[in-house]
């Protein structure tokens, strides 16, 4: 690891493997993956890590329901994860699981060290604890006596138990979240933030008694506990770049953390408070976005409303989903996922508008170009035209939606130049130009058309590697790995298009009849 600083280090939450990866999970991972791809276009390194949560009380559960034992059954989830994970083409660099040794050795050393400097001691607790958020929820938390995520009745909890010293340092934390107004986007989360830390902090409740948890790491310096699992997984972070090696730093200092709004406090009260427990700075930025709600509620493995992406990929493919991801939801704000506002966005977006230019424009290459294997776009391109004006604007406010996580917004500004390319083609009406011969005329509508398609196109890479590439295969783009974007983006930067094509549909109208989602 030492030696090979990234730019930007990428993380997605660990995921528990009580049960199997849903819309939510995958939302999550994809974006990350769209993320590091976009990143490593720019010429960034980019480091990117996923992984499994394995401990705690709930997969001892689950395991026991599944009628496995905890160490087989978070292996077969585990495994389940991951090659999700492949379906998806999620280029994730490393896949880190709380139960490997490299991860418990860090939350032991760190756990010593907490406890040799006074911030961890021992007392006796009552509280009110939720297992599906596996933690203890306060009385203002609560909706009509239950958790508002999971619509359960939290337990009664009275126990002996280690205590984590959170609230020593949440003064401290509070300076750090409102000096740093864009650590956590977007902005309205970091006000969430300071207004839980307005409100008084107590001590976190970091172990579980073995004899009624025992699926999970010993504490170093008693052995009848185990660690509470939050205190474990978090601390994946940094047990997977090396901590504590100092050359986990080089990664740390770049760290940007993606996850949704449920375990926002978990990210910042406790993982904030521990990262100052054991003077490591905080991250660089925390990403946070919306549910994913199946008729305005909340999808998630407790209440079982959930969609599987396999049955998806089987289905529509696996790129029209992280399409989707993309173009729908507003990166902060919940959305709503139905099968039916699948169907109506692939069909409109890519079928119809994007699939269309593209169909459309190689029919009419090879067409009006019938005698050439090549067009040489490099001199036939208007040195100034309105689509290249457009191009540029959103060349530039792609990358700007990226670093700021509006995702939705980048999609809709090139939509919006595939709705224009198309009404030029419309308003140029090149088939007249053709039957009448006038070849430069009809240069000046092509050629543009085609550099629209093949720079959009590039920027699409990230969110479906696979049909992109296809695409810029076909235009005879063979340059991607050795040029930059903005050298890729320039127009009139590739000399030569192809145009002949062995495929020129890449999105078939998904025509079913998609009943109730
Ligand atoms: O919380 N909409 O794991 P988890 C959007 N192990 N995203 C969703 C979602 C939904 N309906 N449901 C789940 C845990 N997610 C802990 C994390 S990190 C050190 C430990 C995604 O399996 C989203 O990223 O409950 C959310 O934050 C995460 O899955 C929660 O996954």
């Amino acid at each position: 690891m030492q030696g090979n600083r990234p730019d930007v280090y990428i993380t997605t939450p660990l995921y528990y493997v009580n049960s199997y990866p849903h819309i939510g999970h995958t939302f999550t991972t994809v974006v990350a993956d769209v993320v590091k791809r976009h990143y490593q276009q720019l010429g960034k390194k980019v480091y990117f890590l996923t992984g499994t949560d394995e401990h705690g009380e709930k997969i001892a559960i689950a395991a026991n329901n599944a009628g496995k034992d905890p160490k087989s059954f978070v292996d077969e989830n585990s495994k389940r994860f991951k090659s999700v994970w492949d379906d998806m083409g999620i280029s994730y660099d490393d896949f880190i699981r709380t139960t490997e040794e490299r991860h418990k050795k860090v939350v032991r050393g760190l756990l010593q060290e907490l406890y040799e400097k006074g911030d961890i001691y021992f007392a006796s607790y009552e509280g009110n604890y939720c297992l599906g958020c596996e933690r203890f929820i306060t009385e203002s938390e609560l909706v009509d006596g239950k958790c508002p995520d999971h619509g359960t009745e939290p337990k009664k909890v009275k126990e002996e138990n280690y205590f984590f010293k959170m609230s020593k340092y949440a003064d401290q934390l509070k300076k750090e979240f409102e000096s740093k107004k864009d650590i956590i986007r977007p902005e309205w989360y970091r006000k969430e933030v300071l207004g839980y830390l307005n409100e008084k902090i107590d001590d976190l409740c970091i172990s579980r008694p073995m004899d009624r948890v025992s699926w999970g790491i010993e504490l170093p310096f008693d052995n009848r506990f185990v660690t509470y699992v939050w205190f474990d997984a978090l601390l994946n972070y940094i047990s997977a770049i090396g901590y504590p090696d100092p050359s986990y730093r080089g990664y740390w200092d770049v760290c940007e953390h993606f996850i949704a709004k449920d375990i926002l406090r978990t990210h910042t009260v406790y993982w904030g408070t521990m990262l100052l427990a054991s003077g490591i700075p905080i991250y660089k930025h925390l990403n946070v976005h919306g549910y994913w709600n199946m008729s305005g509620i909340k999808m998630s493995k407790s209440l079982g409303n959930v969609v599987e992406p396999s049955s998806f990929k089987e289905k529509y493919g696996d790129e029209g989903l992280r399409f989707f991801f993309l173009r729908e939801m507003r990166w902060g704000e919940d959305a709503d996922f139905t099968i039916e506002r699948f169907v109506l966005r692939y069909n409109s977006d890519l079928a119809n508008n994007y699939g269309n230019l593209i169909s459309r424009t190689m029919g009419m290459v090879e067409k009006y170009y019938s005698d050439k294997d090549y067009l040489d776009i490099k001199s036939e391109l208007p040195k100034e035209h309105v689509l290249k004006d457009q191009l540029e604007k959103l060349v530039n406010s792609y990358k700007a939606d990226f670093s700021s996580c509006e995702f939705n917004k980048a999609m809709e500004n090139m939509w919006r130049l595939f709705d224009d390319t198309n009404k030029f083609i419309a308003d140029s009406k090149p088939w007249d130009l053709a039957k009448t011969g006038n070849k430069g005329e009809l240069d000046k509508v092509i050629m543009p058309v085609l550099e629209v398609i093949r720079i959009c196109t590039y920027m699409l890479l990230p969110v479906m590697p696979k049909v992109s590439s296809a695409i810029l295969l076909e235009l005879g783009s063979d340059n991607i790995e050795k040029t930059t974007f903005d050298e890729f983006c320039r127009w009139g930067s590739q000399d030569r298009i192809k145009a002949k094509y062995v495929n020129k549909k890449f999105f078939n109208r998904i025509e079913e009849n998609t009943g109730g989602a």
